[in-house]
This record gives structure tokens, C-alpha cells and sequence, in this order.
């Protein structure tokens, strides 16, 4: 595959198996890059996420979609960390409750976990790993915020529901893609990614 894709706009793909993330992203990005994703990129596997941080799980992603393809290719890791729960679910946001990634059940564990407890602050934390030829460039993205005690809004996906940030009085389920975009940890880690990519694109 080409580095320029049919758009014109230097073409990156996204190591990720979370539709969510590739909407939320996508709408950051608007027309300035184009994303591929691993569905368009003829991609169907499920890439382990082995480490104990953010920044080593990121980066494995990227190493095997770039082995795959070729092309240069960017992921993101995001865990929620609970200041009460000493920094958990964290890395291991997605199987808190087991191994069936269920949202559900990692929500109704967090809210078990947090029963009687009055510390309520929490933040996302997002790592992107941004694989160029063989150069590596990392990027975080913070939102701190409070877990609420009874799920709120449709929207969204993960815990969202139970997750109201900072300088808002709705949790991120409540939120349009658009109102998150304001607030969120992935929208912080993404305007820095673009931020560097529109400075050193021409020289890739
Ligand atoms: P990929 O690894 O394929 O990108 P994933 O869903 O496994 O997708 P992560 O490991 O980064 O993604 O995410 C861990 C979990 O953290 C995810 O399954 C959600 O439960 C939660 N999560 C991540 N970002 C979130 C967000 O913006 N809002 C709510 N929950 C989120």
C-alpha cells in the first residue's frame, strides 16, 4: 500500500478493534490525515494487550500492525485509573470483570468496588504510540474526573456511564461525540499527535 492515501492526505492506519474509538478519532482528525482502519486495511485479529502499561500494550499494536502491513500506523491504550482503588482498573480496564471485556459487568464491579467509599476521583488516561518507519513517538492524554454511584446516559461505550469529568455536571455517556470531544483524555492525546504530525508529515 501507498503512504498517500486515495484522499491525498498522508495515510496512517489505527491499530484498534474498538469502533468507538475510531469514531471519536475520526471526527478529531477531520479530513487533515486519512485513517484506515484494521477492517479497511483487511485486518481481523485480535491483538493481545500483555503488558503492564499503556505505553508497552500501545506500542506492541502498533509493532504488529506495522509487521502486517508495512505502513506507518498509530494505537492508542487507555485505562481509567480510580485514586481509591491505588490507580485500578488501569491497564486492565477492558477484563476488569474477566475475560469477557463486558462493559456491563466491568461497571457494576467498579461501582462493587467503590461501595461506601467517598473518594470518588478517577481519571482516563490515554497513551497513543505513533509508529513512523521504525521511529516510535508517544503521546498522553489526561481527563480527571469522579465516578458517580448510579450509571447515567446511553452513549459512548466502556464506563462511560459512570464517569462525570471535571468542569462538567454529566457523565460522558450523557455527552454527544462532539461535547466528549471537548473534555475527553483521547481528544487531549490525539491534538498532540496531530499537532506533531502536521509539523513533520512533509518530511516523511
Ligand atoms: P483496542 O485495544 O482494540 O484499541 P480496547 O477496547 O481493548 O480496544 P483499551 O484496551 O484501550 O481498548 O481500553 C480498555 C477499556 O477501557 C475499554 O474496553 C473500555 O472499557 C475502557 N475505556 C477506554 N476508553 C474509554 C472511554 O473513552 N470511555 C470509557 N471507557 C473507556
Amino acid at each position: 500500500m501507498d503512504k498517500i492515501g486515495s484522499k491525498g492526505f498522508m495515510k496512517l492506519v489505527f491499530a484498534t478493534n474498538n469502533q468507538h474509538k475510531v469514531e471519536e478519532i475520526r471526527k478529531v482528525v477531520g479530513n487533515q490525515f486519512e485513517i484506515i482502519t484494521l477492517f479497511e486495511a483487511g485486518i481481523n485479529i485480535d491483538i493481545e494487550e500483555p503488558h503492564n502499561t499503556l505505553h508497552e500494550n500501545a506500542s506492541e499494536k502498533c509493532a504488529v500492525i506495522h509487521r502486517l502491513t508495512g505502513l506507518d500506523v498509530f494505537s492508542e491504550d487507555t485505562g481509567l485509573e480510580v485514586e481509591a482503588l491505588n490507580g485500578e482498573p488501569g491497564v486492565k480496564s477492558a477484563r476488569y470483570a474477566g475475560e469477557g471485556r463486558d462493559f456491563q459487568a466491568n461497571i457494576d464491579k467498579l461501582i462493587h468496588n467503590l461501595e461506601g467509599i467517598t473518594n470518588r476521583k478517577a481519571r482516563f488516561r490515554t497513551v497513543i504510540s505513533l509508529l513512523l518507519g521504525r521511529q516510535e513517538y508517544l503521546f498522553e492524554g489526561i481527563c480527571n474526573g469522579q465516578i458517580i454511584k448510579e450509571q447515567k446516559g446511553l452513549k459512548g461505550f466502556g464506563y462511560d456511564p459512570v464517569f462525570v469529568p471535571d468542569g462538567s455536571n454529566k457523565t460522558f455517556a450523557e455527552m454527544s461525540l462532539d461535547e466528549k470531544n471537548v473534555l475527553s483524555h483521547r481528544k487531549k492525546a490525539v491534538a498532540q499527535l496531530l499537532d506533531f504530525l502536521s509539523a513533520n508529515a512533509q518530511n516523511n
